[in-house]
């Protein structure tokens, strides 16, 4: 992904100086004024770069070029011309557009357009807006990537065929709902696997049988879980890896889940990660809290992770971070260039953090692991129906789901962890 340079990237305003503007005799407008109103453009500049009012630390040259006085018009320009860390440097011209006329003998209310402008005051100065106050935002995002990678979680280890007859179970129903959720957009399956009576399993005979009639059915990328479910022990966990899948996840932090709480102690995350790499698979990153983010980091600065990166924030889990734009907004920011990340939203959280992801420029994933519902009150029958909803939001914003060989370039899989 490129980000596009903020330099250059201007604002104006337009407006009257009124009675109320003006200071000194002859209803002129003090210096000051137009200042002010340098001050705004600067702001307005600060908030569609870094999402933050910021505050203004200098002039270094203001120039009064002709007077200005009720009545007249000034179109105010700022314009962007450096971007340091936390400094922002700009420069402001502002001119006279429309005159009122009274200094020429006729009726007060006399005014005419300037033509051309009159340039009234010129500044240079900058801006700062501490770092830890920068947010991304449209201007500061990456460009939107046209392609998208949409993963489906099939199964999961928590929802029952009580809560959705749709759930797939046996490994036959998993390589159907496989293809299915391909068909409908979906380049990756985040597989867990069931015993026969429907509880959670994390056996590698179970998953060799499910990544086998995959294969038969489809091409998609099989990422399997290593997080299995709550209480499993590291080495039950680790059991998929024994297929030794294209990909598999790395649980990145301990959190309350629910009423339970999902354990994941530092050295079980890097146990996890060393398993992963030595199974000849490439690590998804699963972050519930923005701390997670930092410790994927911290594994990666420890050699344990394989550049590019690749991040799934998982947003909504009771007792995890919420589900809202701005927190997409942060954790995307704080991920190295070069990584790839996405949404996973659970409940009624999947289809507004899917589509806020898909605008942003990340991956989404869906699925009956995290919501059963297509919406409100109708259940999903299946995943795939909520794959091809993303889908169909991608193209709608001008972003293309793409095939499982696509994606296995995107993720760098093709060259192995
Ligand atoms: N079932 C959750 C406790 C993963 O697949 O890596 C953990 C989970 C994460 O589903
Ligand atoms: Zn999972």
């Amino acid at each position: 992904m490129t980000m596009s340079s903020p330099v250059g990237l201007s604002v104006t305003l337009r407006l009257r100086m009124g009675a109320h503007d003006a200071h000194y005799a002859g209803e002129l407008v003090d210096g000051a004024r137009v200042l002010a109103l340098f001050g705004d453009v600067a702001t307005e500049l600060l908030i569609r770069l870094d999402g933050d009012e910021g505050l203004f630390r200098a002039y270094d040259m203001v120039e009064f070029l002709a007077p200005v006085y009720a009545g007249d018009y000034l179109e105010v320009r700022g314009v962007l011309t450096q971007v340091g860390s936390t400094s922002r440097r700009m420069e402001f011209e502002a001119r006279k557009v429309i005159a009122n006329l009274r200094d020429q003998g006729i009726p007060a209310s006399a005014a005419g357009v300037v033509e051309p402008a009159v340039v009234v005051c010129r500044a240079r100065g900058t801006c700062v807006v501490p770092k830890p106050l920068q947010r991304l935002t449209p201007q500061t995002m990456p460009a939107l990537a046209p392609e998208v990678i949409l993963t489906a979680a099939l199964v999961g280890a928590e929802v029952t065929r009580d809560q959705t007859p749709h759930l797939p179970i046996t490994a036959q129903e998993i390589a159907e709902e496989a293809a299915r959720c391909r068909e409908a957009g979906a380049a990756v399956v985040h597989l867990h696997v069931r015993n026969p009576d429907g509880t959670p399993s994390q056996a590698t005979a179970l998953f060799q049988e499910a990544i086998d009639r995959i294969r038969v059915k489809t091409d998609v990328i099989v990422q399997t879980s290593t997080g299995g479910a709550v209480g499993m022990s590291v080495d039950e966990r680790a059991g998929p890896l024994g297929c030794r899948p294209e990909m598999a996840t790395l649980n990145c932090g301990t959190l309350n889940f629910g009423a339970d709480v999902f354990v994941n102690t530092r050295p079980q995350i890097r146990d996890l990660a060393a398993r992963i790499r030595a199974a000849g698979s490439v690590p998804e990153l699963e972050c519930y809290e923005v701390g997670h983010i930092d410790e994927a980091l911290t594994l990666a600065g420890e050699g344990l992770l394989t550049p590019p990166l690749h991040f799934q924030f998982v947003l909504g889990v009771p007792g995890g971070i919420g589900a809202r734009e701005p927190i997409i907004q942060f954790m995307a920011a704080q991920i190295p260039r070069g990584s790839t990340w996405g949404v996973a939203a659970v409940g009624r959280y999947q289809k507004p953090m899917t589509e806020a992801a898909l605008r942003l420029g990340g991956h989404a994933r869906v699925g009956l692991e995290d919501n059963i519902y297509l919406s409100k009150g109708v259940l999903a029958e299946g995943s795939a129906p909520l794959v091809r909803q993303a889908a169909d939001y991608a193209r709608s914003i001008g972003r293309n789901p793409v095939e499982p060989g696509r994606a296995r370039v995107l993720l760098g899989l093709e060259k192995g962890p």
